[in-house]
């Protein structure tokens, strides 16, 4: 704390949670420290807004500064902790892919369990006394049947989930153990016009906006069949704050409390355009997975009862916000693009 002023480290603060957590904090009047991972080419590119307003050549008062670090790095771990003495810290880092994994499975459970392992086992040594947010996963059920909530078996079907199930109990280990302030967000997909560029979502909105600017004539997929609750990033990390604010450390679900399938979701975004997505889409085994998570659905009643925290968009206007974000970005409107594919 600098005088008065709450300090928060977030990992993963170029990311898309981290972009839109960093912006909520700074309006909050908290002042945000970020890891990111040195990068030959930019990967700053969701924060570089907010580089511009709090440039970094001082630290202080200054609402956003960032360090390199690494979360396979534990004296970088080390390090910005020492450096920063943050009241919160928001474990955004990730191998956030869950079809990567299954090829980098030792990096990915490298990063995200032991990575928050680093974290836990600094915060502890150094007796550091923050809150510690976890960004754990619907992913972690698996195939666990829907709806899952917050007594649901972890069922995980890739070394993403699998990591991500360590990761959580290593939280919950820290907490009751060492009385850690750590808290578990089971947070279900969530998306936005900044959601990177190989999760389902945003490569059909992104590609439907090429095919409309002549960019490329089809869009090729996997699974069409897996079923996803939706939700939008931005709302989403307003839930990590409020399950740091609660009184005490818990886990909590957070999610829409909708499912739709992939399909689903390509017949929305074609239909904003009067198209029919059988004339653009084919599929491929290349983009399907070794092992499939069949349907996610969440039930964020604890949430909702224990820190009002409810969603407020929800799937037919997250697919239009999306698919308008990135004609935009080639310089068409949806009613432009309409005419474009007729
Ligand atoms: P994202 O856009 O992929 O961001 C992940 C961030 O982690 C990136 O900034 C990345 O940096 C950073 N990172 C990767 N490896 C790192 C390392 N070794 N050390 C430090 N930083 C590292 O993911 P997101 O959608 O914002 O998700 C945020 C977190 O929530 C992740 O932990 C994800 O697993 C989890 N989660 C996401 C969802 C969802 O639907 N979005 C749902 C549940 C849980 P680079 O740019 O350098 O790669
Ligand atoms: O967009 P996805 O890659 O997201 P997935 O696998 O659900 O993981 C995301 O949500 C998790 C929360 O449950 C997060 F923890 C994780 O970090 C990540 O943010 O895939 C969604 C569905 C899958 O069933 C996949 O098989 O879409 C299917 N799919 C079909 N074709 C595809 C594709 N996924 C991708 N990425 N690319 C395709 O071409």
């Amino acid at each position: 704390m600098i005088q008065n002023k709450k300090i928060a480290l977030i990992t993963g603060i170029g990311g898309q949670d981290g972009s839109y957590l960093s912006e909520s904090l700074i309006e909050r009047g908290y002042l945000v420290r970020g890891i990111v991972r040195r990068a030959s080419h930019p990967n700053t590119k969701r924060i570089d807004h907010l580089l511009t307003l709090y440039p970094n050549d001082h630290e202080g008062l200054n609402p956003f500064t960032l360090t390199y670090g690494d979360l396979i790095d534990t004296n970088s771990i080390r390090l910005a902790l020492e450096r920063f003495k943050p009241d919160e810290i928001y474990n955004l880092g990730a191998q956030s892919h869950v079809g990567t994994s299954f090829e980098n499975a030792e990096s990915t459970i490298n990063i995200n369990t032991l990575g928050t392992l680093r974290l836990l086992e600094s915060i502890k040594q150094m007796e550091l006394p923050c809150r510690f947010y976890q960004a754990s996963s619907s992913e972690m059920f698996g195939s666990s049947l829907p709806p899952q909530n917050e007594n649901t078996k972890f069922m995980p079907q890739s070394p993403y989930g699998i990591s991500k199930v360590a990761a959580f109990h290593l939280v919950r280990l820290y907490r009751e153990a060492y009385k850690i302030f750590a808290c578990n967000g089971i947070l279900f997909n969530h998306e936005s016009p900044r959601r990177g560029l190989n999760f389902v979502t945003k490569k059909i909105t992104q590609e439907i906006a090429q095919i409309v600017a002549g960019e490329r004539s089809k869009l090729i997929l996997g699974n069409l069949d897996a079923k996803r609750d939706w939700g939008f990033s931005k709302e989403y990390v307003e839930a990590m704050w409020m399950i740091l604010q609660h009184d005490k450390p818990d886990d909590f679900v957070i999610a829409t409390q909708e499912t739709h399938t992939v399909r689903e979701f390509l017949e929305e975004a074609f239909s904003l355009l009067d198209a029919d997505y059988r004339n653009f889409v084919e599929t491929s085994d290349r983009y399907k997975r070794p092992a499939e998570v069949p349907a996610l659905l969440g039930d964020s009643t604890k949430a909702y009862t224990i820190l009002k925290w409810q969603p407020k968009t929800k799937f037919k206007e997250l697919v239009k916000m999306m698919l308008e974000e990135d004609l935009k970005e080639r310089g068409f409107t949806l009613e432009q693009a309409k005419e474009k594919l007729k």
